[in-house]
């Protein structure tokens, strides 16, 4: 079974909408195996991010990712770093299809409700930078 990383970026905390992304999530069936709430340093969301620091939006994302809270998840189920990729849809909202989550809700490139590793490299090194084992079940 795969795993994949998600996080409900603080737009999407503050605007209330952690439910409605883990209940598409849940819709698509699949399975929720850890979860926090976390507050992200400046620092925390630019290790994060670091494959990003020579992009130009490199400084405003993560501090973007630092301005607030934040849920990380651990989600599973056959292919699912595809599946979450295909619910949130395109990184620009302008962009993304209908009935995805950023369509629906994101207010710009930047801002844009939701995070999901993009492959099983990404997947291996975002997992562990929030959870422990213990802490998936
Ligand atoms: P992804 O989240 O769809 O995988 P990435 O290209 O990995 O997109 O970019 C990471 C995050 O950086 C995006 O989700 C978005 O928040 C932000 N971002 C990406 N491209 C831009 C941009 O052109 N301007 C501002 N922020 C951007
Ligand atoms: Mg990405």
């Amino acid at each position: 079974m795969e795993q994949t990383l998600v996080i409900v970026k603080p737009d999407a905390v503050a605007r209330r909408l952690i439910g409605e992304v883990i209940r598409r999530c849940e819709a698509e069936g699949l399975v929720v195996r850890g979860l926090k709430m976390v507050a992200l340093s400046q620092r925390e969301a630019e290790g994060f991010y670091h494959v990003h620091r020579q992009q130009p939006f490199f400084g405003s994302l993560t501090s973007f990712m630092a301005s607030g809270p934040c849920i990380a998840m651990v989600l599973e189920g056959e292919g699912a770093i595809r599946r979450v990729r295909d619910i949130m849809g395109a990184t620009d909202p302008l962009k993304a299809e209908q009935g995805t989550l950023r369509r629906s809700f994101a207010t710009s490139i930047e801002r844009n409700v939701v995070h999901g590793s993009d492959s099983a490299e990404s997947a291996a090194f975002e997992i562990p930078y929030f959870f422990s084992r213990v802490e998936l079940l």
